[in-house]
This record gives C-alpha cells, structure tokens and sequence, in this order.
C-alpha cells in the first residue's frame, strides 16, 4: 500500500437470519487472503461490542436480565460505538482494513422502530468514524422467517424485523440519494446461496483492498 493510502472501513448491515454472521467471516477470510498486495490486515468488529462495562448493560438488556427506557439503551449503543471510534481511527491510519458486524444504521433502525424519532436516534452518531462502504445484506422478513429459528434474544422476533426493515430501507434510500460524507450504501441481495452472496459481496468490496485514499469522513457531518 502506498503510504497516502489508508486501511478501509467497511460495515456489514442487515435483518436477523440475513446471513450476516456468515458472510462477515466468510468476507474477513477473503480479506486476510488477498493475493495481489500480500495478506491485507484486517481487524473485524461486532457492534454491540459487549465486553466494556457500557457492552455488558447492552448485554444485560439484551438478555432481558434488565430494562431500560428506550432512550436510554439507544443511548448506550451510540456510546459504545464512541468507546471505539479511536481504535477504528487508529486502525485506519495504520492501514488496517476495519470490517463492522452493524454499526451505527442498525442503532437508528432498531430504535426508530420503537417510534423514537428518527433524527432524534442518529443524533448522537453523528461526527463516528464513516465507513467508506455499508453493505446492506437484503431480504425480506417473511423469507427470513423461513430459515432456522431465532435466538432467545430481545428483538428476534418477526414483527420487530418487520419495522427495523422498513427503518433500513428509508436509510438506504437516503444514503444514496445524498452520497455524502456517509460513504456507499450498497444493496446485497441475501436472498441467494450462500456462495451467490459472497460473490456479490467481494465484487463491492474488492476494489478498497488496497487501501482507499483521502481522509476518514465523519458520519452525517
Ligand atoms: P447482534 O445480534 O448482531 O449481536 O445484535 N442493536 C445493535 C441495536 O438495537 N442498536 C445498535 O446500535 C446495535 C449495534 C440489533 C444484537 C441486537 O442489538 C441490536 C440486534
Ligand atoms: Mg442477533
């Protein structure tokens, strides 16, 4: 990489049983084996990050052994994306490709379902690290509810998935209508094999691999 390239930021969204989990491994592998530079850094992030104290009250939530007021778990998301904003910086800076299992779309979708205020929800993101690339792993709720069960999770339920996928949907058509300081969003067809997806995915993503170039932009700013 040349030294006025930086590491990319790549986020990886999606519903419930969109096959994210899978293919943000599956895409990681990918990146740690690209040929044409040498084997690509690449740290992966899974938001919530539940191991610092904010990650373990989301944890708690999560696993209904707590409630909270609306705001206030919003709140603690957004928070515990900033705990990270300056390892993801640094990595970037270093040329590390950084790869996010949800980030700050998923804050906006899961609270804005509740019927918070959408501006209200992406207020306290705005000014995170932007990624330069989201992939938005696309399916629909009813397809979803076809494939193996749900977890015991807070929020893994079909009607919830239903409202989160129209928040999504609204920032999807937004982001690409602006393509502004927020990076591409990108629709990924979730619906195909398995193999189908990861194709699709590295297509969109093999481009950054080595680096992209200017500085990290700043979320919503
Ligand atoms: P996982 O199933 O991916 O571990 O997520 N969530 C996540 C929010 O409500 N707000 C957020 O900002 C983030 C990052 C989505 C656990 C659940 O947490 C939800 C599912
Ligand atoms: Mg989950």
């Amino acid at each position: 990489m040349s030294s006025s390239k930086r590491g990319a930021f790549i986020v990886i969204e999606g519903l419930d049983r969109s096959g994210k989990s899978t293919q943000v491994s599956l895409l990681r592998d990918r990146l740690q084996d690209a040929e044409n530079a040498g084997p690509t850094k690449v740290v992966m992030l899974h938001f919530p990050i539940r191991t610092t104290a904010i990650g373990k009250m989301i944890d708690a939530y999560l696993h209904s052994e707590s409630e909270l007021d609306d705001h206030t778990i919003h709140l603690l998301f957004s928070a515990n994306r900033w705990e990270l904003a300056s390892t993801i910086t640094a990595h970037l800076a270093q040329g590390t490709t950084v790869l996010a299992d949800r980030y700050a779309f998923s804050g906006i979708a899961f609270s804005a379902r509740k019927g918070l205020p959408y501006e209200w929800c992406r207020a306290p993101d705005v000014g995170l690290p932007a990624p330069d690339l989201t992939l938005f792993l696309n399916i629909s709720p009813e397809v979803a509810a076809t494939r193996a069960g749900y977890g015991l999770e807070r929020y893994e339920k079909e009607e919830v998935q239903k409202g989160v996928k129209q928040v999504f949907d609204k920032i999807g058509r937004e982001m690409q209508e602006d393509g502004g300081s927020e990076g591409k969003w990108v629709e990924i067809d979730a619906g195909k094999t398995k193999e189908e997806v990861a194709e699709d995915l590295w297509k969109a993503v093999e481009p950054l691999v080595n680096g992209v170039q200017g500085s990290i932009g700043r979320l919503w700013e």
